[in-house]
């Protein structure tokens, strides 16, 4: 996260970490929202692999502020037993077409999550439940600080951008013809602040009467924090049915 400022996952307690294993260990690679006890909601291109991805090969962690260390009392810690990719995420034109997956978390002794006080589950919208254009939001992460950082963040940031009507987003002088109806653009008017490389897959929240409700996951944008290009978000309203339908098939095909 660029231009926001240090955070607390009580704060938002329904972020994610996802690692994956590597050579060389354990790898941070994505951020995720708990959308049920037992679903994480994330972005298709965190898993390359596509179908051939090796789910023991990830985990993930609840209630986490600092990525690199671990803290027991708030922290839930999980294996993945499945992984939807969406049937359609299509990168052809290099703009992360339906990029949404769902992984199903199960913890070593076989349960989902429990809620706390660094651990909840964010609504996700009605369907093409859209909100107004300049409605605050706010996307939260483990990503880089800026675009030109070596290192991603040490500990969760937040930071409040705006929505941008699709209009706008997909004018010639912001991203053109690489806006589908899937995405929904957020920044900030100064261009301060924006989500960045380290914070795919991770929430763009938005308080709808008080209430959390998770309408975008990070996708892409063209560096971070530059004029002109905010930050692009797989607009969730429109896979109300795409997440029911997998996560209830799989509780009827499973256990
Ligand atoms: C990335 O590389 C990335 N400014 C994520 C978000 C944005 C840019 C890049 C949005 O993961």
């Amino acid at each position: 996260v660029v231009g926001g400022a240090l955070s607390a996952v009580e704060l938002h307690p329904w972020m994610a970490a996802v690692f994956s294993m590597r050579s060389r260990g354990r790898a941070f690679t994505c951020g995720g929202s708990l959308i049920s006890p037992c679903w994480i909601l994330t972005a298709a291109h965190c898993f390359p692999d596509g179908a051939q991805t090796d789910v023991h090969k990830l985990s993930v962690v609840l209630g986490k502020n600092a990525i690199n260390e671990t803290d027991i009392e708030k922290e839930q810690e999980f294996n993945v037993s499945e992984l939807f990719i969406h049937e359609h995420f299509d990168n052809t034109d290099g703009n992360f077409n339906n990029d949404i997956a769902l992984l199903k978390i199960r913890s070593p002794e076989g349960r989902c999550a429990k809620e706390s006080r660094s651990v909840k589950t964010v609504c996700i919208p009605e369907p093409h439940h859209s909100l107004r254009h300049g409605m605050s939001c706010q996307v939260t992460g483990y990503g880089k600080e800026q675009e030109g950082a070596w290192y991603y963040s040490r500990y969760l940031r937040e930071a409040t951008v705006k929505l941008l009507s699709q209009e706008l987003c997909s004018s010639k002088s912001y991203y053109g013809n690489m806006i589908t109806e899937n995405m929904l653009c957020a920044g900030s008017p100064d261009w301060s602040a924006d989500a960045c490389k380290g914070d795919s897959g991770g929430p763009l929240v938005c308080r709808v009467r008080g209430r959390a409700i998770l309408f975008g996951v990070v996708s892409w944008g063209e560096g971070c924090s530059r004029q002109f290009r905010p930050g692009v978000y797989t607009k969730v309203s429109n896979y109300h049915h795409w997440i029911l339908e997998k996560t209830s098939l799989s509780s009827l095909t499973h256990t």
